[in-house]
């Protein structure tokens, strides 16, 4: 059975590209005849690695493909997801499983809410990864993946597929915990690097603002039934502060190159989320409008 993977960027690209070259059946989605016509044109997706770089001739095809998808990782960008899915969505197989591997919260309810009958499998990441040209992707920082199915399925079969191809990854029994952890780590450290104009290891000169953020999420997790998520929230936060203290936090980065953030799904779900639970969390309010403020000035998108 084949993968199908939508959103040929920098994440799809890191995935399409391995799972293909253990020889896993994958074919790529791509938004327009236009892409699809350039894709060939290139021959295929290059991956970069520990600066070696080897082309892959996946097969593609683009929306109009009535072809049925059985498997399909979605790996655009949270914003996009909605709209993306919609596109397939007649093309996805009775029993399809879709696996949704965007950062945040709120699109993956999006998504599901198009699929009824469709098994949904939220992803969280750390792998890194970027292009650096078109059909290109740069495998930038080992990472993990975890999956998993909020409504409490058992573990698919095709993770041998990702162990077969050297994805490092583990089935979550409580998907959505690990969800709202890495949007509260999200929360507390990238508006502030975006507001400080700083690395992530810069932020400890901003120690207080960096607490009374982790109190406020701690009590934004508790308030959504996330006890677990909001254990030693704070020495987590401080401790992914110190390993990626050299880096950019991916918003910093969006930003300074002038691309949409995902704040409505980060920032603007937790005060969403606060204010649905009617919890008063301030600081969070204040740095969520701080960063409208800031992205209204750079011309950004404020959602
Ligand atoms: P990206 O922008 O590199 O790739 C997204 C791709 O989706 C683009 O090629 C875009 O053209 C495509 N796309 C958008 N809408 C589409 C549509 N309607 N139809 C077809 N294609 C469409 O994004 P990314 O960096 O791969 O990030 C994907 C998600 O993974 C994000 O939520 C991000 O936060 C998360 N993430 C990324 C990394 C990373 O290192 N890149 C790490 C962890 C998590
Ligand atoms: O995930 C991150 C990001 O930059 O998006 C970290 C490194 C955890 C900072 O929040």
């Amino acid at each position: 059975m084949s993968w199908h993977v939508l959103g040929v960027g920098s994440l799809g690209s890191l995935w399409a590209t391995r799972l293909f070259r253990a020889g896993v059946p994958v074919q790529l989605i791509l938004r327009s005849p236009q892409r699809l016509a350039a894709y060939r044109q290139a021959g295929g997706l290059t991956l970069v690695e520990q600066g070696q770089s080897q082309l892959y001739a996946i097969a593609a095809s683009d929306l109009d493909d009535p072809a049925p998808i059985a498997r399909l990782l979605l790996a655009c960008k949270a914003y996009d997801a909605a709209e993306a899915i919609a596109a397939v969505a007649h093309r996805l197989a009775p029993g399809a499983e879709v696996i949704l591997l965007q950062n945040g919260l709120g699109s993956q309810d999006e998504v599901a809410r198009q699929l009824p009958g469709r098994r949904c499998l939220p992803a969280s990441s750390t792998e890194g990864a970027f292009r650096d040209g078109d059909w290109r992707v740069v495998f930038a920082g080992q990472g993990h993946t975890w999956l998993g199915d909020p409504s409490g399925g058992s573990s698919p079969a095709w993770l041998s597929d990702l162990q077969r191809s050297h994805i490092p990854h583990t089935w979550s029994p409580d998907i959505l915990a690990r969800l709202w952890r890495k949007l509260a780590l999200n929360c507390a450290i990238n508006p502030l690097t975006v507001l400080h104009g700083c690395r992530n290891g810069e932020l400890l000169r901003h120690r207080d603002e960096v607490d009374a953020l982790c109190t406020e999420l701690v009590q934004l997790l508790l308030g959504n039934g996330q006890a677990e998520a909001a254990r030693d929230l704070h020495d987590d936060v401080w401790r992914v502060i110190e390993a990626t203290a050299a880096n950019y936090s991916s918003m910093y980065q969006d930003v300074a190159s002038g691309r949409r953030t995902e704040i409505s799904y980060l920032l603007g779900y937790a005060c969403a989320a606060a204010e649905h639970a009617a919890l008063q969390l301030p600081h969070l309010k204040a740095v969520h409008q701080r960063l409208l403020g800031h992205l209204d000035r750079h011309g950004l998108p404020r959602y």
